[in-house]
């Protein structure tokens, strides 16, 4: 049975040991990042936090900090994660979305003057030098003006005050490809941001690989083997899951940028200040004493990593084995998501190249290392040995240049574009 709510979710992990709940008083000023990040570098449970200084309701984070927590959002064995990832996001999407009038998420409403974002949001500032606080786990949920397709994505907010955040949308993803339509029609773009829902649809918010015009929250729907109820905004044109916790609804006006961060990203480094969307909003509606849903960012691991790991390990052992090498044994991703090593049972020579190209066009992705079928890809001191031993730099080590950036990074030289790496460090076929 898929979850109906965080809340079911919430109890599960409680009941598994999965849940520490902490009633002290809490900052919400560094001093709960700083829990959430030594928590996630210790592999611990959920945190539950029930006195978050300066902010009434309850605090919850990094619900999906480790692979067993996947396993258990998904209802799967963790030894069968991969495998269950793999079928359920190749699930054909449940289209029919019920709508329902009578939803959790509206038993309490603010309107007009009764609505003050501040009231509703903790005020979260996760590492020391972010800008301010952001709402960096909400459900963003929009409609392409072309098409009318619904899109749900995660895009940090950073509050501005008087009811406006900031909206930060990597350009390619579709949240920002589709703001930019509005952009070019001279029209607002109107946004519901969902906060604290059924796990399945933060999962499915993060598969990659998907088009523009696939809807997150039917894909959500087949995952979890139920279709999502949803529920009408009361001022927007846009449709909710009914059961999560908080509903905020808002406009992005076209035109209007400002300066945005900085803010500690999931490669470990702050992102740059830079001019961006803002959001004004003006209405929201909740369940009584709705939760909050918080994921810490910063040096991995971390839930977006781990997300982003089992995203990688399934999908691109399918795409490789479906697109240039079905003899591809394994696909090991490190914690850090830029990184992917290939084990392959090599059947021609240029193959490890091949899958090198391949997965470049993966934005996130930077280094791809491809090692023999004899060699454990997560056996670090195998893969170095393999580095070392069957790699001759001059061919093998190949570059590619010109992608995007997805984050901030540490190189030297400072290029606007993204450098590529691949390592093909297997033996020749003949040898
Ligand atoms: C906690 C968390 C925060 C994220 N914040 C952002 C963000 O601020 N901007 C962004 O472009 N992507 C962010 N992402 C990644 C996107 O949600 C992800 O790439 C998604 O697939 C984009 O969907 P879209 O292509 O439909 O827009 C975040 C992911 C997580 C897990
Ligand atoms: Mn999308």
């Amino acid at each position: 049975m898929a979850y109906a709510d965080l809340r079911q979710f919430m109890a599960r992990l409680d009941a598994a040991g999965e849940l520490l709940t902490i009633d002290a008083p809490v900052d919400p000023d560094q001093e709960l990042g700083a829990i959430c990040r030594e928590n996630l570098d210790e592999k611990g449970p959920a945190l539950l936090f029930t006195n978050v200084t300066g902010h009434e309701g309850s605090v919850l984070t990094d619900i999906l900090g480790t692979r067993e927590r996947v396993a258990m959002a998904m209802e799967v064995e963790e030894s069968e994660l991969i495998e269950s990832y793999s079928e359920k996001v190749r699930r054909k999407p449940i289209t029919e979305l019920p709508l329902v009038d009578d939803a959790v998420c509206k038993q309490v409403t603010l309107s007009g003057d009764e609505f003050n974002l501040q009231s509703l949001v903790p005020p979260i500032v996760a590492n020391q030098q972010d800008s301010g606080a952001f709402i960096n786990y909400g459900l963003v949920i929009v409609k392409d003006p072309e098409t009318g397709r619904r899109n749900m994505s995660i895009n940090r907010m950073m509050l501005k005050g008087d009811n406006r955040t900031g909206i930060w949308s990597n350009p390619p993803a579709h949240c920002g490809v589709i703001r930019k339509k509005y952009e070019a029609l001279g029209k607002p773009m109107e946004i519901a941001v969902a906060i604290g829902a059924d796990p399945m649809l933060y999962i499915a918010s993060q598969v990659p690989g998907l088009n523009l015009g696939d809807d997150e929250i039917e894909l959500a729907s087949a995952m979890r083997g139920e279709a999502i109820e949803m529920v009408k905004c009361d001022t927007l044109d846009l449709e909710v899951p009914a059961n999560c916790e908080l509903v905020l609804e808002g406009i992005i006006p076209p035109g209007e940028l400002e300066t945005e961060g900085q803010y500690g990203e999931y490669p470990g480094y702050y992102s740059t200040i830079e001019q961006q969307p803002v959001v004004n909003f003006h209405h929201a509606t909740h369940r009584r004493d709705p939760l909050f849903l918080f994921s810490y960012l910063g040096i991995p691991p971390t839930e977006t990593h781990m997300l982003g790991q089992l995203a990688g390990e399934a999908g691109f052992l399918a795409k490789l084995r479906s697109d240039v090498a079905p003899t591809v044994k394994e696909v090991y991703c490190p914690p850090d998501m830029m990184t992917v090593i290939v084990c392959l049972k090599k059947t021609f020579e240029e193959q490890a190249k091949h899958i090198i190209y391949s997965l470049w066009t993966n934005r996130v992705v930077k280094t791809v290392i491809v090692v023999d079928e004899d060699i454990n890809p997560r056996d670090a001191e195998r893969v170095y040995w393999a580095i070392g031993t069957r790699c001759s730099p001059e061919r093998d080590v190949i570059k590619g240049d010109g992608y995007c950036t997805t984050g901030p990074s540490r190189e030297k030289y400072g290029s606007p574009t993204w450098q590529k790496m691949g390592i093909d460090a297997t033996e020749p076929l003949s040898g």
